[in-house]
């Protein structure tokens, strides 16, 4: 364990700080849209242009090698980190679309746990809620009563006795005066994990089998053992028991921490990138160890097995502006006009699914 000191000084701290999103001070003063500062990215690995340069003349620079699977599509591993795979483009656009709408739809839904329910207890419907510009209200803080108008999915805090409803916007603002509220928008903007299958314990950092819940969906199971299959100790098949689902916003980062709370390490995370690219750090059994930085796109898989489960790792950046972001083929898949709300969340946002074997 560190001191703060210490862990500031640390090569994976340093790497986090190099890499965060930091404003330009020039435009503190100024009426001028911030801009985000500058940061040397000449360092980071780009696993796209490897592929690139791989299937143009099977060249791969040093330190990257193919590993040979029979996959269809070309696995990467690094020379210095054994058990880290990447599959560049390992999901098609429709696959992106597809988990992107239930990352906010069905995944957030009751049992599934979510950051909102220490506060809030259970949500039902957010996105719809979020669309319908609805707004959550604390039943508790006001003396008045108004049930008839509340939205049918109401929220039950399980550790506390507040009483949450969604309303409309206009008896919400009313209500607003004398109870705690928070709009749906703002609280899908604050979401920042969702729990399926086995439900995770942030607070003990461990699986709570007796917590309620649903199974993966099958189509995401099969999915994760597909992608699987290379880190997979030979004759044996991935078993997705669990998930967590990251929510990036703006200027939110995943600080540098281990995943060490599965039973079995020689079984890997399947870990899926989707929406705005970002900088994600792989760093060794120490935070002593330098990390090394690699961009993640949508559509992009890691794995995570044997000796890289006890490697330090994060996501210090999302990139949001239009030149980083790279997201066009997600916003031409998203075009049509009931799919506004997915593609204004995800221009600014980066979903991360990751699925583990717990057992
Ligand atoms: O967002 C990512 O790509 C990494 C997520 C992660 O490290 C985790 O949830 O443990």
């Amino acid at each position: 364990m560190y001191g703060s000191d210490e862990a500031e000084r640390t090569a994976f701290r340093q790497a986090e700080k190099k890499y965060k999103l930091y404003y330009d001070d020039a435009y503190k003063s100024s009426k001028k849209k911030k801009q985000p500062k500058q940061v040397d990215l000449s360092e980071v690995l780009d696993f796209k242009s490897a592929l690139d340069s791989y299937n143009e003349n099977t060249q791969l620079p040093p330190g990257i090698f193919a590993h040979q699977c029979g996959s269809n599509r070309p696995v990467f591993c690094l020379e210095n980190r054994p058990g880290f795979y990447f599959i560049p483009g390992a999901l098609s656009l429709e696959e992106q679309c597809r988990w992107i709408r239930e990352s906010l739809t069905s995944f957030p839904q009751p049992p599934n746990r979510t950051n909102h329910n220490a506060i809030y207890g259970p949500i039902n419907d957010l996105f719809i809620a979020a669309k319908e510009k609805r707004t959550l209200v604390d039943e508790e803080s006001s003396p008045a009563s108004l049930d008839s108008e509340a939205n049918s999915c109401t929220s039950n805090g399980d550790t506390h006795s507040h009483r949450w409803k969604f309303y409309e916007e206009n008896i919400a603002s009313l209500r607003a005066k004398t109870c705690k509220s928070i709009s749906a928008s703002v609280l899908l903007r604050k979401l920042r994990w969702s729990t399926l299958g086995l439900q995770f314990d942030w607070s003990k950092r461990n699986y709570d089998v007796s917590l309620p819940h649903n199974k993966i969906p099958d189509e995401l199971c099969q999915l994760a053992t597909k992608l699987a299959a290379p880190a997979m100790p030979m004759g044996e098949d991935f078993q997705p028991e669990a998930a967590i689902v990251n929510y990036f916003g703006l200027a939110d980062s995943l600080g540098g921490h281990l995943d060490d709370m599965e039973a079995d390490w020689s079984k890997p995370i399947v870990s899926m990138s989707l929406g705005s690219k970002a900088i994600f750090l792989l760093g060794g059994k120490s935070r002593q160890d330098p990390p090394v930085a690699m961009f993640l796109r949508s559509g992009d898989a890691v794995l995570m097995a044997g000796e890289a489960r006890e490697c330090f790792h994060g996501v210090p950046r999302i990139f949001t502006d239009k030149e980083n972001t790279e997201i066009a083929p997600l916003e031409l898949q998203f075009s049509h006009e009931d799919d506004h709300f997915f593609l204004d969340y995800i221009r600014t946002s980066r979903i991360n699914i990751n699925i583990r074997q717990v057992f």
